[in-house]
């Protein structure tokens, strides 16, 4: 039974999160994974504040396990989120692209368990001593908003570098990836593509089949250009975005703009002109839709009987 720190710190079976994916990550997906073991996470970038605080309390309704709502802190309602998990008692808050600092304190006196996103050792260490009881460090392979280090490298060195448990994500899809994360340093994954092929998963088949698609290549960054690089799926969307980031006739307004409704446009309606499918380098090793809770065993059987397995090596 593969168990880690993570697994008594937040009181759950296996030590796999679900990302917090915007628009995508609602609570029939979240009170899935929680109910299947893991560690569901609600996103709190989608229709607006009100829309979260009714996925949180369905959410609760649905499973009297843990589950966590992920705070984009570059989000305009961010200070809303901030306030409405301690007031909807949420017990877990993961946050992402960037430093939850200014909420820290309070997150801290309400109980809740905060595990920020890093992409880097410097902030893994400041979120450490700011009270963080865990870190997700997270890797380029990931679908969406992503850093600059890449899994392989960034893990063991964050992992180095504090004392609290660290997560692996990026790239992570499989028994496979769960084992080497371990092998790595880390206590647990995060996984976010991989669920977007779950049964639960609320998005629009179009999304869905175009990730059963893909391809390891399949995937393009976007956004650098404007200091906010994100994976997402090779389509027309995309293309045309990267083509407009190089051409100087473009202003980065006008980009935005280009930009603006896309992930919406992708999960909700299907859009394969306008649509933005984010998702991150593991789409390639996503094949086949399938019950959350297939999705979280199989991950776990794989990976304890690789690891019982390595003694083939020495
Ligand atoms: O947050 C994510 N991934 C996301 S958020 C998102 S929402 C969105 N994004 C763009 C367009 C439209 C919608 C989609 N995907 N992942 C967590 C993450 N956090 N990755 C990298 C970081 C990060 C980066 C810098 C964390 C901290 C950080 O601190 C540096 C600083 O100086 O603040």
């Amino acid at each position: 039974m593969i168990k880690s720190r993570i697994c008594d710190l937040l009181n759950i079976k296996y030590p796999i999160f679900q990302g917090g994916m915007a628009w995508v990550s609602e609570s029939t997906l979240a009170s899935a994974v929680s109910q299947a073991g893991g560690l569901g996470i609600i996103s709190s970038i989608n229709a607006g504040a009100d829309v979260v605080r009714d996925e949180i309390r369905k959410c609760k309704s649905s499973t009297n396990k843990p589950f966590g709502v992920n705070v984009m802190l570059m989000s305009p309602i961010a200070d809303q989120i901030a306030q409405m998990v301690i007031e909807e008692k949420v017990p877990v808050v993961t946050t992402g692209a960037g430093m939850p600092t200014k909420y820290m304190k309070e997150w801290l006196e309400a109980g809740i368990k905060v595990i920020p996103v890093v992409a880097s050792t410097a902030i893994a260490i400041r979120m450490e001593r700011m009270g963080a009881c865990a870190v997700v460090a997270e890797g380029g392979e990931s679908g969406g908003h992503i850093g600059e280090m890449n899994t392989m490298a960034l893990v063991p060195q964050v992992c180095d570098a504090v004392q609290i448990p660290v997560i692996a994500a990026g790239g992570i899809a499989d028994g496979r990836g769960l084992a080497a994360a371990l092998m790595l340093g880390a206590e647990g994954v995060q996984c976010g593509t991989r669920f977007l092929s779950a049964e639960e998963c609320q998005i629009h088949e179009i999304y869905k089949k175009k990730i059963l698609a893909a391809g390891d290549t399949d995937t393009i960054v976007t956004g650098k250009s404007l200091g906010h690089p994100v994976r997402s799926l090779k389509t027309p969307f995309s293309r045309k975005f990267a083509e407009m980031e190089k051409d100087p006739a473009q202003t980065s307004e006008s980009i935005m703009e280009f930009g603006t409704g896309s992930l919406r446009k992708a999960v909700k309606e299907g859009d394969e002109k306008m649509g933005s499918y984010m998702a991150g380098q593991s789409a390639g090793m996503v094949k086949q839709i399938e019950p959350t809770v297939q999705i979280i065993e199989s991950m776990i059987s794989e990976a304890e009987n690789l690891l019982k397995g390595t003694n083939k090596w020495v």
